[in-house]
């Protein structure tokens, strides 16, 4: 199977002759009567596609009298005088595909609610087409769960990404914006198909540089980026510093109330409008890790995201408020301040108060993206405001692209987690798609893994990530197997023994990872500031607010109403007496919720010590199984990417051992307690 892996899961090679057969009889012709530029582009992919399986095939603005495939939108199908049942079945951006006599033959139609809906559903016959499915099982009507599915891009002008793991940015170098565009336009065909309609294209920390981007300086160059994005249904979103009016405004103020500021707002979005008319709007990280926002000014986050709304309403813009706002000055003593609990305490009182298209994105746990965190209680506690989920793709805390780690499972948690907001069955993802409360906007937002490195994620198995979020941005319900299973086909072709090695690997790489880092829900114990490799104590005595607490009797952050912090009564019940009590919290939680002595016993029988000794030895052997089961398959992937996987298991295999070591080491150290199995703890 000989193929890029910089073609990711676009490598259009067939797996299976037969299967394909159901399809091929349509071929022949590709009638479109469009002359939209995002149709053609979907056009142009479907030939890619086929080109090494069938004849070309001719491309009409008529119906022929045989046997074709018919692309286009609802209206231009009813113009076609063809029948069919879609209306109020079929959202903007949904899609059917199904068969329809035409006279005495039969026309194979990709129907969408619009050119956007045409475009996934040329994808989606793609995509069954290449992963084996009959054409029978590919016949749908479908549409998104969520409609806005945006990567964020934490890229700097100088070409570095903050948390990137897989090269320098696609999107800018030495402080300018790239000149060839032409990587920039298969990034967007690999977005397209995963349907991702977004893109904010630098970081959320705006630097000096990057703040330029709202002016004449950049907007050209911006506008070009927009328009490849563009033509295949993505919007370009850009981060802005709060504080521009201040300092690239000349204003002596960036207050909110300020009419001046307000007015310093309406001319920048009238300029980026005048350059980009389907701008997608702004992402505000404010008061947060040092960044400016209203606070500065004795104002809310509702005054800012508010005046910020007002100057995109007039264009249909929206506004994404970040709620990853905490005290990131926290003296280590203190134990009453819980940054757990900053993102409900900052935003629940402003329930209400914000603007129809402002949106608050909100990261799936409380405290940042690690391998183990419960579900942010904002989820559910803002019932007037529109929420995103924020993901993080980038492995910044899960092995930083260099081990293997399917975050599928770990967003699926997420999404499919009840908060009881409005009774049993009120899970996060009808939260975030809106269905929940009737918010105006809803949707699910990465953090992206890519940059220029060769398989675009460095890791060539991180792929996945990304092909996984946009699956799961699309239908929450997809089932972390099914995705990894179409991914690999997709990827690797159909060899059984590929797609059996790599799923399971895949599906169970997120618990390896957990198991040879940070025990049962309490996180950190990184390096700081890199966040690569173990150590223990690395922000333990520090201002970030990220404690274990461990000391010789006992580890875990008490988080309890009725003797710790009181970050348990954010959620509804019955979850917050789930969490309170320690007998019902579950285990992979029992650290982030309690102090426990290291004897404590767990569900399993086995105590915290003894746990934690277990999963440390278990998850190096399961890591060096992976990478034992990848090189039995030397010689059915492609060379390239066969090393470049085999590289980094390489890398996990040791550096999973340094975990090992040091996290035993620490917790032996400190308890005096011995392993049961008598196995090798350094002393
Ligand atoms: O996890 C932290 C990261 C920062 C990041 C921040 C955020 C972009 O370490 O690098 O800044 O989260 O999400 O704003």
């Amino acid at each position: 199977f000989a193929a890029s892996m910089y073609d990711c899961w676009l490598k259009y090679v067939l797996c299976d002759d037969k299967v394909f057969d159901g399809y091929k009889d349509y071929f022949k012709y590709i009638v479109v009567k469009s002359s939209d530029r995002i149709i053609n582009n979907a056009v142009e992919e479907l030939k890619k596609a086929l080109s090494s399986i069938v004849e070309e095939a001719e491309v009409l603005d008529y119906m022929p009298k045989s046997n074709c495939i018919f692309i286009g939108t609802l209206d231009d199908f009813k113009a076609e005088g063809l029948k069919v049942d879609l209306e109020r079945k079929l959202k903007s951006e949904g899609f059917a595909l199904n068969v329809v006599k035409k006279d005495n033959h039969n026309v194979l139609s990709i129907i969408g609610g619009s050119e956007k809906g045409v475009l996934y559903g040329v994808f989606h016959i793609i995509r069954s087409i290449f992963s084996g499915k009959s054409l029978e099982d590919a016949l749908c009507i479908d549409n998104p769960q969520n409609d806005f599915r945006i990567l964020n891009h934490w890229d700097n002008m100088d070409g570095n990404i903050e948390r990137g793991y897989a090269g320098k940015s696609i999107f800018f170098k030495d402080n300018r914006i790239v000149d060839d565009l032409s990587r920039i336009k298969d990034y967007a065909r690999l977005l397209a198909s995963i349907a991702v309609n977004g893109v904010v294209i630098n970081n959320v920390n705006v630097h000096e540089q990057e703040t330029k981007l709202i002016t004449d300086e950049f907007l050209p160059d911006v506008a070009r980026i927009a328009d490849v994005f563009r033509g295949y249904g993505i919007k370009t979103y850009l981060s802005i510093n709060f504080a521009s009016p201040v300092e690239i405004g000349g204003l002596s103020t960036a207050d909110p109330l300020n009419d001046e500021v307000k007015k310093w707002w309406k001319d920048v979005a009238s300029k980026i409008y005048s350059y980009i008319p389907d701008f997608g709007g702004f992402l505000v990280k404010a008061d947060s890790e040092f960044r400016p926002g209203p606070f500065t000014y004795g104002r809310n986050h509702a005054d800012g995201a508010n005046m910020l709304a007002e100057a995109l309403k007039p264009y249909g813009g929206i506004v994404i408020w970040r709620t990853f706002v905490y005290n990131c000055m926290v003296d280590w003593r203190d134990r009453s301040t819980d940054r757990a609990k900053a993102a409900y305490d900052n935003f629940k009182p402003l329930d209400g108060k914000f603007m129809d298209n402002v949106v608050l994105q909100v990261k799936n746990g409380p405290m940042d993206f690690q391998i183990r965190e419960p579900i942010t209680p904002l989820f559910g506690a803002m019932e007037k405001t529109n929420v995103f989920m924020e993901f993080q793709i980038t492995q910044e805390y899960t092995g930083q692209q260099k081990h293997l780690c399917y975050l599928v499972p770990l967003w699926k948690e997420a999404l499919d987690f009840d908060t009881f907001a409005k009774g049993e069955g009120s899970f996060v993802k009808k939260v975030v798609n809106g269905s929940l409360f009737g918010s105006e906007h809803g949707g699910i937002v990465g953090v992206a893994n890519i940059g220029d490195s060769a398989s675009w994620t460095g890791h060539p198995l991180a792929q996945s990530n990304l092909y996984g979020f946009g699956r799961l941005a699309w239908n929450p319900d997809f089932s972390s197997r099914e995705i990894a299973e179409e991914w690999v086909r997709l990827t690797f072709g159909c060899d059984e023994d590929v797609l059996n090695t790599v799923v399971p690997m895949l599906l169970e790489s997120r618990e390896i990872y957990e198991e040879y880092t940070s025990p049962l829900g309490i996180g950190w114990m990184v390096n700081p500031g890199h966040h690569y490799g173990p150590n223990i104590d690395g922000y333990e005595y520090s201002h970030w607010g990220t404690y274990h607490y461990a000391d010789f009797k006992g580890i875990g952050v008490d988080r309890t109403v009725e003797t710790g912090t009181g970050y348990t009564a954010q959620y509804k019940e019955p979850v917050a007496k789930m969490y309170e009590n320690i007998d019902t919290c579950p285990d992979e939680f029992l650290l982030f919720f309690h102090h426990v002595p290291y004897s404590h016993k767990l569900k399993s029988g086995k105590t915290v010590i003894q746990h934690i000794y277990d999963t440390h030895f278990e998850g190096v052997e399961r890591a060096e199984k992976m990478r034992e089961a990848w090189i039995k398959l030397k010689g059915k992937i492609d060379d390239e990417t066969y090393k470049a996987v085999l590289e980094r298991f390489d890398i996990q295999v040791v550096d999973a051992k340094e975990w090992r070591d040091v996290v035993n080491t620490y917790f032996y150290r400190k308890t005096g307690i011995k392993d049961e199995h008598g196995r090798k703890i350094y002393e």
